[in-house]
């Protein structure tokens, strides 16, 4: 993939493909055109639960950008992670976003994308420096209470008892625009809500307005387009067996007739389609290969993602078909991520020390202590207490590091 050469309008059509919607798009025409200048651009990321074959999405335009020569940051949001109902705890934090870091590489290196001129930051490592805090409690003083809850609203997960952290959340991702030194900011739109705070209040700080690219949501595989945490069949982790592949995606909700409800034809659309445009480096590029049993009508293979809806709209392509073709895609996507995996230390190591296993705690028989009195035999033994060092230990392991 060739970047550097590519003209202003050339570069601002990679960054800008596909998306559903671009705020101030002439701050990085300015940037392109007047400057002459490559674009920097961060996309952030919360290293929460295990990442999943959504992450290919945001992955499809960080390949655009690098494409366009962009200078590409991935912020690892570790403190963010935390701020969010503690979605991941801080002794577990930093291995999660280490786990992310290996996993964005190991998907872009599987569709051929150089990652030269990717960086990765940690959240933590610039947050917790005086200038930052500084900036927290400056722009806590122009954001009303209100506007930094509904900014979040869409992304801090809500519950009943709603904690200071989700309005302190919003106003640090508008911070790290200005702290990655960045011209724009890309997520889904499902941030549009902290990237129109941003916009409307770093200004007020003395900082500059950057601009905001968009990206689709795609649905997950549970009914109304759910991923659900609760629901693991909902989504298929970027590190799954082929077996657990098929077992989902066969459980995926899929009406017949339905194109609109239907996670696995917006993975057609929105995954396996671009990235078959990114490995041939070429643009409308499509072929999608249902082995159907004969009995059904026998093989068959579309080369255009509209024709595929058709069919599956005419009931002429049945769920079942579909499943099985969406399924062999996926797990040729994932396998070479597997691979990776399977031989890197360091990548299982991030992993197992980001999720452990919740071992189920033993269950102790507790044995009713009838008062006997003193006289029954082995009275005056007094039970074990726990000792000192592992509750230390427990203490401890809960402390920032
Ligand atoms: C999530 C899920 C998701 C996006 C994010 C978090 C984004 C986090 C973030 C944090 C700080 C930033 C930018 C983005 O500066 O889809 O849990």
């Amino acid at each position: 993939m060739s970047s550097g050469d590519l003209s202003p309008e050339e570069q601002y059509r990679w960054i800008t493909k596909d998306l559903p919607e671009v705020l101030n798009a002439q701050i990085i025409k300015d940037v392109l055109e007047k400057e002459q200048r490559h674009l920097k651009i961060y996309w952030g990321t919360a290293p929460t639960g295990r990442p999943h074959c959504g992450y290919f999405v945001p992955m499809i335009k960080l390949a655009h950008f690098l494409k366009a020569g962009a200078e590409v940051i991935v912020l690892l949001a570790d403190l963010h992670a935390f701020l969010d109902n503690m979605k991941a705890p801080l002794e577990v934090v930093q291995h999660r976003a280490k786990y992310y870091e290996f996993i964005v590489k190991a998907i872009l290196k599987s569709i051929n994308v150089p990652i030269n001129k990717l960086k990765f930051v940690v959240g933590s490592s610039y947050q917790l420096t005086p200038e930052y805090t500084l900036d927290i409690f400056k722009l806590a003083n122009k954001v009303s209470q209100n506007d930094a809850k509904r900014a979040g609203a869409d992304v801090v997960k809500q519950v009943a008892n709603p904690l200071l952290s989700g309005l302190i959340y919003p106003l640090m991702q508008a911070l790290d625009e200005q702290h990655l030194g960045v011209d724009a900011q890309f997520g889904g739109i499902d941030q549009r809500k902290i990237f129109v705070l941003a916009e409307e209040n770093l200004p007020g700080i003395g900082y500059k307005k950057r601009a905001h690219l968009m990206n689709h949501m795609i649905p997950g595989l549970g009914q109304g387009g759910k991923m659900s945490a609760s629901d693991p069949n909902s989504k298929i982790d970027i590190i799954e067996e082929p077996k657990n592949i098929r077992k989902k995606v066969n459980s995926a909700y899929c009406a017949p007739g339905d194109i609109k409800d239907n996670g696995l034809i917006a993975f057609v659309e929105h995954v396996i389609q671009p990235i078959q445009e990114l490995l041939a480096d070429k643009e409308g590029v499509f072929k999608f290969d249902i082995n159907r049993p004969e009995k059904y009508g026998g093989p068959i293979t579309y080369t255009s993602v509209e024709e595929l809806k058709e069919d599956f709209a005419s009931e002429k392509l049945s769920p079942v078909d579909l499943k099985s073709g969406v399924a062999d895609r996926i797990v040729e996507l994932l396998a070479p991520i597997k691979a990776e995996f399977d031989a890197t230390p360091e990548f299982q190591a991030a992993e197992k020390s980001g999720y452990p296993v919740a071992t189920p705690k033993e269950e102790k028989k507790v044995k009713k202590v009838k008062n006997k009195g003193s006289k029954y035999p082995g009275a005056g033994k007094e039970s074990t207490p726990e000792p000192v060092s592992e509750v230390a230990d427990k203490l401890e392991a809960t402390k920032l590091e």
